[in-house]
């Protein structure tokens, strides 16, 4: 009997988790203020920083306004028949001079560290390649058999529960948790920018060049993101899904999509505009 309640109450606390915790899901909400919630380490010391800055700033703001009523006040006409002659004044000089260095020095000393570790790919655990094309993205695995397959946004006809309107796509990019990944970005035709919020890492995509970035996901779940660069009338209609799993769920994914992609050919050349996916591979859709 006993044993049975213990089952009967693990089995509801099973449901009560399932239901209580959705699938995570980071995405722009509507009315949202400040950033997405922060799910890579260097988005949390972004996130901060930024609060950090937040109170700098209001309180320069409400100083400068305090100055400003205390002079309207204080130095008012009517009160003042006979203005002030005074031009200078050697302690306030020295202060208005001192203070300010103070503050970007101590802004410099938090925001210049975190700088230096957005830009530190090194000692990546994954390295996957991200391509901005007109209007869609390619990825490539050169790590896992270099397979590469396309992500186009899922129509909005087509999206099925679950899945958010201008972020979902057919393909998503599929990466470990709690693994150190630097994707490398580039372009092949326009600039593109790959975007992630809630991991921190926005990046050009520059036609003959890569630029690298890297983020390593706290946990599973899905992150969306946008092109950020203006690259055409698709700018819209290109986003960027990232699946975060478990290594062992990463590891059965990459033996699928082995045998499902081919493998990468390398080739950067520009390609017929496509919004949406055209597997016919006629006149696409919606091509301008
Ligand atoms: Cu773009």
């Amino acid at each position: 009997m006993t044993k049975f309640r213990f089952h009967l109450m693990g089995g509801l606390a099973a449901i009560v988790t399932l239901i209580a915790a959705p699938a995570l899901a980071q995405q722009p909400e509507p009315w949202q203020l400040g950033f997405q919630e922060p799910h890579s380490p260097i988005m949390e010391q972004m996130d901060t920083f930024h609060d950090l800055l937040l109170w700098i700033i209001f309180a320069i703001s409400i100083f400068v306004l305090a100055l400003l009523l205390y002079a309207i006040v204080r130095f008012r006409e009517k009160a003042n028949p006979n203005p002030s002659k005074v031009t200078h004044n050697t302690l306030i000089e020295v202060l208005w001079t001192v203070i300010p260095v103070i503050i970007l020095f101590v802004i410099g000393f938090f925001s210049l560290p975190l700088l230096y570790a957005t830009d530190d790919t090194a000692d990546a655990d994954i390295t996957v390649k991200a391509i901005g094309r007109q209007w869609y993205w390619s990825y490539e695995y050169p790590d896992h058999g270099d397979f590469t397959f396309d992500a186009f946004m899922v129509a909005e006809e087509d999206l099925k529960p679950g899945q958010p309107r201008l972020l979902a796509t057919d393909e998503n990019l599929v990466l470990p948790v709690g693994k150190k990944i630097r994707v490398l970005v580039t372009a092949s035709d326009v600039l593109h920018a790959f975007a992630i919020p809630a991991l921190g890492s926005k990046v050009d995509a520059v036609p003959g060049r890569t630029n690298e970035t890297w983020f390593q996901i706290n946990e599973p779940g899905m992150y969306y993101g946008q092109c950020s660069e203006l690259c055409g009338t698709g700018h819209a209609f290109m986003p960027i899904a990232i699946q975060a799993v478990s290594e062992a769920e990463f590891e059965a994914w990459v033996t699928n999509a082995q045998a499902r992609f081919a493998p990468s050919d390398g080739d950067l050349t520009p390609r017929p505009i496509q919004v949406v996916r055209n597997d016919a591979g006629t006149t696409p859709a919606n091509a301008q």
